[in-house]
């Protein structure tokens, strides 16, 4: 069979840990990622030794200000793994889910593993449509708590089921002035990047990221960027990497409106 890779990726705390043991059991290997002392850690899917999970530092962001976000892009960007398992914090749904937008533009397949749900349900809350959320965000979404070891195999079964069916998932959708300086310059740079990063490097280079340097843009089409960036900038008074920040928040105000369910009263069961 193929080898195929599967990152775990999440914000701290999420429960990326104990997932990971969970999923790799006792067979890990530990080292470091090159040039920094941040812990790098792999192991197999038990049972399924060609299913290689590589644990990702975890971390809010996909900028590079941190050896972690850094470690975390690189290797989704340049390493291109078969698909990301993104562990979530439930209990703070809002938070998590703007890293998992950033996940989804990097246009590797994404699974969604909303952890705590032990917690969720004790604390009352709020509970999360998980349907409607997979359906909004055209992703699979699987609730699951990591410590009380609940639906691990349904994580897993998803996991598999993509490895076997290799998918594609649709990025999120933003504001439509932002979405038409985004496709403008995913034209300018369509041939020299792959169709499936090109959304990712359209938003690097709309944020003036300075790590896509390396790109190698011929003067024209950096003066072509250039002017798509500044008419955005013009159009929404906003300097362009708040632009991003405000269409990512926006987006998922929208979602949480519609799979979250507040209220004070509820039974939830654990399937
Ligand atoms: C401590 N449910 C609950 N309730 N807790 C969970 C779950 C879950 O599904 N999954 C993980 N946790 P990491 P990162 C702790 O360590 O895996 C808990 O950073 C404590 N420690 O047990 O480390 C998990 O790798 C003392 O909690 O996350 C851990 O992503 C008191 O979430 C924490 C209370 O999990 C972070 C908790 C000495």
């Amino acid at each position: 069979n193929k080898q195929c890779t599967v990152a775990l990726a999440g914000n701290p705390n999420s429960g990326k840990t104990t997932l990971f043991n969970l999923l790799t059991g006792s067979h890990q290997h530990i080292g470091n990622w090159p040039g920094v002392t941040v812990e790098k850690k792999s192991g197999r899917l038990k049972n399924n030794p060609d299913i290689i999970i590589q644990d990702l530092p975890g971390t809010y962001s996909l900028s590079a200000y941190s050896p972690e976000e850094v470690i975390t892009r690189n290797f989704l960007i340049n390493d291109k793994p078969e698909q990301i398992i993104n562990v979530l914090d439930a209990t703070n749904i809002e938070r998590n889910l703007y890293f998992s937008l950033q996940l989804m533009e990097t246009g590797v397949p994404i699974i969604l593993a909303l952890n705590m749900l032990d917690l969720l349900v004790k604390q009352r809350q709020y509970r999360i449509d998980t349907k409607k959320l997979s359906y909004l965000l055209n992703v699979p979404v699987v609730s699951i708590s990591a410590l009380k070891k609940k639906n691990i195999n349904q994580l897993t079964k998803q996991v598999i089921a993509n490895t076997d069916q290799p998918q594609t998932y649709p990025h999120p959708v933003y504001d439509k002035r932002l979405e038409s300086a985004l496709s403008m310059i995913e034209e300018q740079i369509d041939g020299i990047i792959e169709a499936d990063q090109l959304r990712w490097y359209a938003i690097k280079l709309f944020e003036r990221d300075e790590a896509v340097g390396h790109l190698k843009l011929t003067a024209q089409q950096q003066t072509e960027i250039d002017n798509i960036i500044d008419t955005a900038e013009k159009l929404f008074n906003d300097d362009s990497d708040s632009i991003v920040v405000n269409a990512r928040y926006d987006y998922i105000e929208r979602i949480i409106n519609m799979c979250v369910v507040r209220t004070s009263d509820f039974s939830m069961s654990m399937s």
